[in-house]
């Protein structure tokens, strides 16, 4: 078959003294970290639509790359080009994971019949793609945010025949998930929000987005999905105000909902930032409710007020996401999606490779560092002492939950005064990361 790729070969490892730009730098697949190899660690996957789709348009300017693969946009034989592309880009940066929306597949038809029966066809060819290749899907996803027909939302339209194409939508990419062996399925609210309370009765759209997600469980469960259902939060864009808004809101959703048992949260780096939060903050409160399902990991720009999908190579950021992953005993299910895109002036396939060079090398130091600073210690035992006042007298009472608050006071009252707390000690622990971020290997 042509190459669609010539001239970029396959990437291998060549050390962090390499000056070959095509070259991974640090991940090194089969290096053994913390007890497993690098690549088991890190189930990276390339995110269809922007590696496969987007070609730079913005809201000021058209296409600055040609994703057309040789093909005419819009057509199946560009959509099967698109295939061809995927495989050979996967084969040749060594990620073994893809993820989906329906329509970054197929292009789509007025009629959504059309639609399905091209992701039929497509599917068929994605799956020998997957099975001569040895690629896996990470999760699949519909696109229920492009199509005019959501302007008001999907689960949260005002439409009761809106909402039943995006439960067609969904019944199909559960269909297409399961026939890949997915073992995720996302749901990202693109316009499940609202612009105005105006206009907008929250809670009724809240029950309704509720209502449609176990409606997506029952038939999802019911075709064989094993697999792991997520919310992706994120705050705002391209509505003013989106219902999940962040772990802790998305986590007090599906509790309240009853859908916490089926449900894990994939956290998106830049969704995170846009939140108000760190990545690093998403990361822990959905690990601490037991719901670290998968990551989208890409960088935001702190400096701007929306997603800009970046490659991620902010490596302080990715060790203390590898931190959080390493601490969480790894994902399940999950996986690292490429939810990036290049910037809109790196626009040759060249720069595509790059891209991945970067986030891969990226997040293969986090690995290694994150790994050096549970091993080192020092970090985690400073945490464990400055809790030491529960081990044991009044505060382990206090957390075998035997205290009542009149003890508590009595006991404030014999002491009088009590020690200041002792100090958090930020400056030096922000110094041991330095010292194991930026050591020579
Ligand atoms: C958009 C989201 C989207 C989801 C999948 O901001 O990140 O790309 O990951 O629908
Ligand atoms: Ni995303
Ligand atoms: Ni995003």
């Amino acid at each position: 078959m042509n190459e669609i790729f010539s001239g970029l070969p396959k990437i291998s490892y060549e050390g962090p003294d390499s000056k070959n730009p095509l070259s991974f730098k640090f991940y090194d697949a089969d290096r053994i970290i913390s007890g497993k190899p690098m690549k088991e660690h890190l189930h990276f996957a390339m995110a269809w639509w922007h590696n496969m789709c987007a070609a730079g348009t913005d809201m000021f300017g058209t296409v600055t790359a040609d994703k057309s693969f040789g093909s005419v946009l819009g057509t199946m034989e560009h959509a099967y080009k698109k295939v061809d592309a995927a495989f050979e880009f996967m084969n040749k940066l060594g990620v073994d994971y893809f993820c989906f929306h329906d329509v970054d597949l197929v292009p789509e038809d007025e009629d959504i019949k059309v639609t399905n029966r091209r992701l039929d066809e497509i599917s068929v060819y994605i799956a020998e793609k997957m099975k001569e290749n040895g690629k896996k899907l990470l999760w699949g996803t519909a696109n229920l945010f492009s199509n005019p027909r959501y302007m008001n939302g999907a689960g949260s339209t005002n439409s009761a025949d809106v909402y039943c194409f995006a439960a067609a939508q969904i019944k199909k990419a559960l269909d297409l998930t399961v026939r890949l062996g997915g073992k995720g399925y996302v749901f990202w609210g693109g316009r499940e929000g609202y612009e105005t309370l105006l206009n907008t009765d929250m809670k009724f759209e809240q029950e309704n987005i509720a209502n449609l997600m176990r409606l997506a469980v029952d038939y999802g469960r019911s075709i064989g999905f094993d697999g792991d259902f997520y919310i992706e939060p994120k705050p705002k864009e391209p509505m003013k105000h989106q219902y999940d808004f962040d772990a802790a809101t998305a986590i007090g959703f599906l509790r309240q909902y009853g859908l916490d048992k089926d449900f894990k949260i994939n956290i998106e780096a830049n969704h995170a930032t846009l939140a108000g939060h760190t990545f690093r903050h998403e990361l822990r409160v959905a690990a601490m409710n037991g719901m670290l399902g998968s990551i989208d990991a890409n960088q935001g720009d702190l400096l701007l007020g929306w997603d800009t999908d970046e490659f991620p190579y902010n490596v302080y950021e990715t060790t203390m996401c590898m931190y959080e992953v390493l601490k969480a005993g790894g994902l399940k299910n999950g996986g690292f999606n490429f939810d990036a895109k290049t910037r809109r002036p790196s626009n040759t396939y060249e720069d595509m490779f790059y891209a991945y060079i970067l986030g891969m090398d990226s997040f293969a130091l986090g690995l290694i560092k994150a790994s050096e600073i549970i091993e080192d210690g020092r970090v985690d035992s400073f945490i464990k002492e400055r809790y030491e006042s529960y081990e044991s007298g009044i505060g382990e009472k206090i957390r075998s939950g035997k205290a009542t608050l009149k003890e508590l006071s009595d006991y404030a009252e014999k002491l009088g005064k009590p020690d200041i707390p002792s100090s958090g000690r930020q400056e030096y622990l922000q110094s041991i990361v330095n010292s194991i971020l930026f050591e020579k290997n």
